[in-house]
């Protein structure tokens, strides 16, 4: 084995494989994120994994494969899969929209590697475990929302005793099957309530990926690299769990109760978060975004974060970005505007109409928001966006283009610095969402059930045939139009208000127009008895498809967060020079 052949290497699958040969109208379902609906994010938790197994010895690589393959046509995921020999690959099912693209990796690895283990893990893979367990491609899988720990005692297990039984019933949450394919499930009980050894350090990842030689493959999504990280948006992550119990979130608390066993969310350290701020950007001006609303645990615990972050506040240019989860008291914008230089918003109210916002789990009023937005602009906001969405219980469509109407009112009011959004929730309403597990009280059905119902669900050719539910007040066709519908009128509300320039509103207009013609073409293609000829058809769209593969209703660059003018967004030496410091400390630190 050379000397940096990684013990575990952790790959991130495209939605669908291979997405460069299928004709697909994906549409409009990751326009509210910087992914293309090949979904070519990689779960944070990939970093924290990393760091946690490297500190203990462990050798980790991450290949986004995804990322990859967007970036080139010619990248072949077998030739990269059948090259690299590591004691086991580590393949996330996290975000269900990968239930196709992630076994079929699996499937590659096992074809040109049938001895090396195939790990899962994610919320999708601990939602479906007992079907994904037989699928012949899956040794393992992780159960949990907290991997790290039993990930470690997994791969020693590996190394130790290859893929002899011996070790492998004594790791919690594990799911494995036995050399006579036997299943077995072990005691579900790892869910730890203390996170502060799992930090938010990216320089383990930057290490490896200078070790592999391979900065492409660490990408988190497309784009990233190739511009020379241009905009590498830097996550911290506050906790693990949630508080609030949204009804369509798999994230929720009751949601994470019911299938990763967390009855209550673990939150770290404030003064870690303020450290893990201060630290990303002394090597990055990029924004940096504080992910769950620092108010959560309560308002000591955000002002202990701030009060740190203010300590470096003249040497802090990034951009920062906190989540509403709820509207915030005035004290809350002023203790961050006296904290941070640059600082942005995000709320998700998802309706204009206060007793639908009600019954998605979110009792606030339209006139709280009006005060939040006013204050933080007030006090320097650069900032404040705001998500609105379709598809939502009790929602019909003319309650969604209300809402559009309400988002005119509020640039109106406010200028260009607040920025709504509206998306569809798609493709999937998420399993184990309260929604979910309650289809009648909140007017869902839902269309798919097993997880090989989404495997196939993600290669249907449009968008319509792939959202897995409906609601009471709106059918697939109808959220499908109506999502159009919405678009149109928002993106032309923001030319009005001055929000986008006169180019931005005309390629927005002519991607929603082009799509809403495919998909009348599609539904007539369906039509079609024959199969190859209907492939045939289909296949003849895939150059005007590919043509609105990015977005279609928001343009990515709408989402970006502002960089500091004339700043490059990497520095180079200073990260260099923590990568060495780090390496220095890890010397000490002992091996398997
Ligand atoms: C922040 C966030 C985002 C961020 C960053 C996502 C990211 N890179 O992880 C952004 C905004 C980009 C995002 C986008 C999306 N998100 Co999101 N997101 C979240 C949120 C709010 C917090 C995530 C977090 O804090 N993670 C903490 C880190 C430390 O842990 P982790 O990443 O989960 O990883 C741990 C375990 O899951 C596990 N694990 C994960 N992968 C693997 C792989 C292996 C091999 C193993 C062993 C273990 C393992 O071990 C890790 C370490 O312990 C969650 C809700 C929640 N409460 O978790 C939703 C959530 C994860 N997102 C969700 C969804 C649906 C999406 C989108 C598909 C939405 C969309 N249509 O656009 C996209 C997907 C984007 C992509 N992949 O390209 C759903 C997933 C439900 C599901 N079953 O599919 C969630 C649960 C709720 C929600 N609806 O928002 N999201």
């Amino acid at each position: 084995m050379s000397l940096i052949n990684p013990h575990l290497i952790l790959l991130h699958p495209p939605a669908v494989y291979d997405f460069r040969q299928y004709s697909v109208l994906y549409g409009p379902i990751a326009d509210g994120v910087p992914s293309t609906p090949i979904f070519e994010i990689y779960p944070i938790g990939f970093f924290s994994i990393m760091e946690y197994l490297e500190r203990n010895g462990m050798r980790v690589r991450i290949i986004n494969l995804a990322a990859r393959m967007l970036a080139s046509d010619d990248f072949d995921v077998e030739k990269m899969i059948r090259s690299v020999e590591p004691k086991a690959f580590g393949i996330d099912l996290h975000f269900l929209p990968h239930a196709h693209g992630s076994i079929e990796i699996a499937k590659i690895c096992k074809r040109y590697h049938p001895d090396i283990p195939v790990i899962f893990g994610g919320f999708s893979a601990t939602y479906f475990y007992e079907e994904l367990i037989h699928y012949p491609e899956v040794d393992f899988i992780l159960r949990g929302d907290s991997a790290e720990e039993p990930l470690l005692m997994l791969m020693r297990a590996i190394i130790r005793h290859s893929r002899a039984a011996y070790g492998f019933s004594d790791i919690p949450n594990l799911v494995w099957k036995d050399d006579s394919s036997e299943v077995h499930t072990n005691p579900f009980t790892h869910v730890p309530t203390e996170i502060n050894k799992f930090s938010n350090n990216y320089v383990y990842a930057f290490k490896s990926a200078l070790k592999y030689r391979d900065i492409a493959g660490l990408a988190p999504y497309h784009g990233w690299s190739s511009e020379w990280m241009q905009y590498p948006i830097t996550p911290v992550i506050t906790c693990r769990g949630c508080a609030y119990n949204c009804i369509f979130c798999g994230g929720s608390r009751n949601a994470l109760a019911n299938y990763c066993n967390r009855e209550r969310p673990a939150f770290r350290d404030p003064h870690l978060i303020a450290e893990d701020i201060v630290k990303i950007t002394r090597y990055t001006k990029a924004p940096v975004f504080v992910i769950g609303d620092i108010r959560q645990p309560g308002q000591e615990y955000a002002r202990t974060v701030l009060e740190g972050v203010k300590k470096a506040k003249s040497q802090i240019g990034n951009h920062l970005v906190f989540e509403l989860f709820t509207p915030a008291p005035e004290e809350h914008f002023e203790l961050v505007a006296e904290s941070v230089e640059n600082f942005n918003f995000e709320i998700s109210p998802d309706s204009h109409d206060e007793s639908i916002r009600a019954a998605m789990g979110k009792r606030y009023k339209n006139a709280e928001i009006e005060d939040n937005i006013r204050w933080a602009l007030d006090l320097g906001c650069n900032r404040f966006d705001l998500f609105f969405m379709i598809g939502l219980a009790f929602q019909t469509c003319e309650s969604a283009m209300a809402t559009v109407d309400w988002c005119g009112n509020l640039m109106d009011k406010f200028g260009t610095k607040a920025v709504p959004f509206i998306l569809a929730y798609s493709p999937f309403l998420d399993p184990g969402c309260i929604a979910y597990e309650n289809l009648e009280k909140f007017g869902y059905k839902i269309l798919f059930k097993t997880l090989e119902e989404y495997r196939k669900a993600m290669l249907a050719p449009s968008w319509k045939y792939a959202l897995n539910y409906e609601t009471e007040w709106m059918t697939r066709a109808q959220i499908v139009d109506c999502t159009y519908r919405a678009g149109l009128k928002l993106n032309k509300l923001k030319a009005e208000y001055g929000l986008i320039d006169g180019h931005s509103f005309t390629t927005t207009e002519e991607r929603i127009k082009r799509a809403i013609d495919l998909t009348a073409r599609i539904d007539e293609i369906k039509g079609i008895k024959d199969a190859s000829a209907q492939q045939e058809r289909l296949m003849q769209l895939k150059p005007e498809l590919d043509t609105i593969f990015l977005s279609i209703i928001n343009e990515k660059k709408q989402m970006e967060w502002p960089v500091p003018v004339g700043k490059r967004t990497f520095r180079v030496f200073r990260l260099l020079k923590q990568m060495m410091l780090e390496y220095l400390h890890a010397k000490h630190t002992k091996m398997y």
